[in-house]
């Protein structure tokens, strides 16, 4: 166990010497916002005007159905001790009553164009992409994340700290947490943090083209208010403008198989300088990987 410790020190010594190492972003230096708090209730913290409006609108329609939960239930309680049998021992025998009845088909109708009226635009906000600042393809496998930077011709892959495929064993091992820990992570984001992650400049418009290799994926990160299933043969986007630097983490969201809940997603915000400081040393890094198809030049 000793040595085992002894050379495990010596090989992270080895890396974090190396020069131009590709997530050279510090992590400690970034504050980790999207992540599920423990205890906590409601949404991680809005760091889009996406995710602020879809946050408002469930804010909304939650006292919309609020109101009506306690009409009905109000009505019931009135009904129960008004027209009980022993109040009213001779009730009224009549079954219809169309006032009541037109009043409560227009109502609802009301209430669902008014909740609509707010809604569909949000919606069509998410689904209208804007001409990006940074296109980036994220691409679904069992069971990781691959990105290609398609302005920059270079991807990478993107596993989970001790995931299978990386010869974890799902579990929170001593050397797991290690490994966490080296890569600016705590024991806390396990699950959630990745070798490599996905990173951007702040402020910028993002869009991310989502698809899958094998089956169907999600591609999700709650704090951005986004979520795009990730359908082999297809080719779906959405788009984001991140406001505040840090470190953002999403999951998998569509069940894909065995390994689904340990390939998540980690998006590292950053300032325009790192950015570009982290984009030439991640050319260098990855240049070539994966090689993309030119079907263009091909003949
Ligand atoms: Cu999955």
């Amino acid at each position: 166990m000793m040595t085992k410790h002894l050379t495990l020190a010596g090989l992270l010594a080895g890396f974090t010497s190396l020069p131009a190492w590709a997530q050279s972003v510090d992590p400690q230096g970034l504050e980790i916002i999207g992540k599920p708090d423990n205890g906590s209730m409601g949404f991680q913290p809005a760091v889009t005007e996406l995710a602020a409006d879809l946050q408002w609108l469930d804010g909304m329609i939650l006292v919309i159905i609020t109101a009506i939960t306690v009409l009905v239930v109000a009505l019931l309680i009135w009904v129960m001790i008004r027209y009980n049998s022993k109040r009213n021992p001779t009730p009224a025998s009549f079954t219809h009553h169309t006032p009541v009845e037109i009043a409560w088909t227009v109502v609802p109708i009301l209430i669902l164009v008014g909740i609509g009226a707010w809604s569909l635009p949000i919606l069509f906000r998410q689904q209208e992409i804007p001409t990006a600042d940074l296109t980036i393809k994220a691409i679904g496998n069992q069971w990781y994340w691959s990105y290609e930077y398609v302005d920059d011709d270079f991807g990478f892959d993107s596993y989970m700290i001790g995931a299978p495929a990386l010869g974890g064993e799902n579990m929170k091992t001593p050397e797991v947490i290690e490994q966490l820990q080296e890569a600016g992570y705590s024991e806390d984001e396990w699950l959630l943090a990745t070798d490599t992650a996905v990173v951007i400049p702040v402020n910028k418009t993002v869009v991310i083209q989502v698809t899958g290799s094998d089956v169907i994926h999600s591609w999700t990160v709650p704090a951005f208010g986004v979520k795009q299933d990730a359908v082999p043969g297809r080719l779906a986007e959405l788009w984001f403008t991140a406001e505040q630097e840090g470190v953002y983490f999403g999951q998998c969201s569509e069940l894909c198989g065995q390994a689904h809940a340990y390939m998540p997603i980690t998006v590292k915000v950053v300032s325009e300088e790192a950015y570009q400081e982290w984009l030439g040393a991640a050319r260098e890094e990855y240049a070539g990987i994966p090689q993309p198809v030119n079907v263009a030049s091909a003949d």
